[in-house]
């Protein structure tokens, strides 16, 4: 899974991927002109792993991971033209970074502190960047079908008509439904405003106690229930804080703020929601580990997560769900309960399922 960063210049997209991926890219208060794109990998945390891994005792204990992608800043109106936003095209959702932290001494893009501005203007760049793509695609496929009748180009010009006037009502492409074929059809063009959007809403630390009530507090209450759309706000000038403190002092820290989790584990939790993803595990002596599928994924394609082979030589899985391997205490006395299943290759794989796939080569 990969999720792109975006969002208009300095309002933290960089401080987010930092903190995110343990990496340790400069900052800056001000432009410092043209910076590379950087792809980085998180760990999806996950309290069930930890404590399989107690159960278990693995030499190796491996979370699921995501991918994001940090782009510089884009100003309004460059959406069209900007070579950045190609990189976004090849993300599974979009993370919009929106600032609602106040600093006098960082300038503001937009001039003053409105994320549901932001979140809509940014929202109209995407728009009139998909419409570039969808009308000259239209254009190309009318011409096409003067030459020559072509059912395929006629149902390509369907469904992309169908986007295309749904663009020009501002209305995103996540917005509409599409059959598999259609879907299909207009998968290659890649359109931003058909993945779906997380909105990071950025708050300042003196901000803390209004992150349980942000959506009200910024009027976000629509905007949040738009199909496909997320919203999580995060502090990533308390998670800067949080990751120079050791693991006991950044818990007393939130308590202290009175927050119950780390911002970070929020973000995760919601693109993975938000992608309709869920997570199996695999464990034994040598290793227990995560892995993200898509949610209700038969149980061949989930085999084939792990490996191609296991997939092509299914046979079946040995399933236990998380909380009845916990409440056994092991897996033998979840054996001896009854509560290990054998299942089939159209089982659907529950989120949270312990599973053993037997397969042969
Ligand atoms: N006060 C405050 N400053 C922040 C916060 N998040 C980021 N900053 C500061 O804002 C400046 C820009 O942060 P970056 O993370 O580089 O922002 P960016 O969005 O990646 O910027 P560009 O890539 O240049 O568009 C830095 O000086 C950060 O320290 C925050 O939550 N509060
Ligand atoms: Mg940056």
């Amino acid at each position: 899974m990969k999720l792109g960063l975006l969002g208009f210049p300095k309002v933290g997209k960089t401080s987010l991927f930092n903190i995110l991926t343990g990496s340790n890219l400069q900052v800056e208060k001000f432009s410092t002109g043209k910076a590379e794109p950087h792809l980085g990998v998180a760990k999806v945390p996950d309290p069930r792993l930890e404590r399989l891994g107690e159960m278990f005792k693995p030499r190796k204990l491996t979370p699921a991971l995501v991918e994001y992608l940090d782009i510089q800043g884009l100003a309004k109106g460059e959406a069209k033209d900007s070579l950045f936003l190609r990189e976004m095209r090849n993300v599974d959702a979009v993370a919009h970074v929106v600032r609602a932290f106040r600093d006098e001494e960082i300038p503001h893009s937009e001039g003053n502190l409105d994320p549901r501005r932001d979140l809509e203007t940014m929202e109209t760049e995407l728009l009139l960047s998909d419409l570039e793509v969808a009308s000259r695609r239209v254009e190309k496929l009318r011409l096409n079908l003067k030459k020559a009748k072509n059912s395929e180009d006629e149902k390509e010009l369907g469904v992309l008509t169908r986007c295309l006037e749904a663009l020009e009502r501002e209305t995103p492409i996540r917005a509409l439904d599409f059959t598999p074929e259609d879907e299909k059809r207009i998968r290659g063009f890649a359109f931003l405003t058909a993945k779906p959007l997380l909105g990071v809403i950025n708050m300042g630390e003196e901000d803390a106690g209004r992150i349980g009530s942000f959506r009200s507090h910024f009027t976000l209450d629509a905007f949040a229930s738009r199909p496909r759309v997320a919203l999580c706000p995060v502090s990533a000038k308390i998670e800067m804080e949080m990751a120079r403190l050791s693991p006991e002092d950044a818990t007393a820290f939130l308590e202290d703020l009175g927050l119950a989790e780390p911002c970070l584990d929020r973000i995760l939790r919601a693109s993975h929601d938000l992608l309709g993803l869920s997570v199996f595990f695999t464990a034994g002596e040598d290793e227990v580990k995560a892995w993200s599928i898509p949610r209700s994924c038969a149980a061949q394609r989930a085999a084939g997560v792990i490996h191609s082979d296991i997939e092509r030589g299914f046979i079946r899985a040995e399933v236990v769900a998380y909380e009845r391997l916990m409440e056994a205490g092991s897996l033998p006395a979840a054996r001896d309960r009854g509560w290990l299943r054998q299942e089939g290759k159209e089982y659907r794989v529950a989120d949270g399922d312990v599973i053993n796939f037997k397969f042969n080569v």
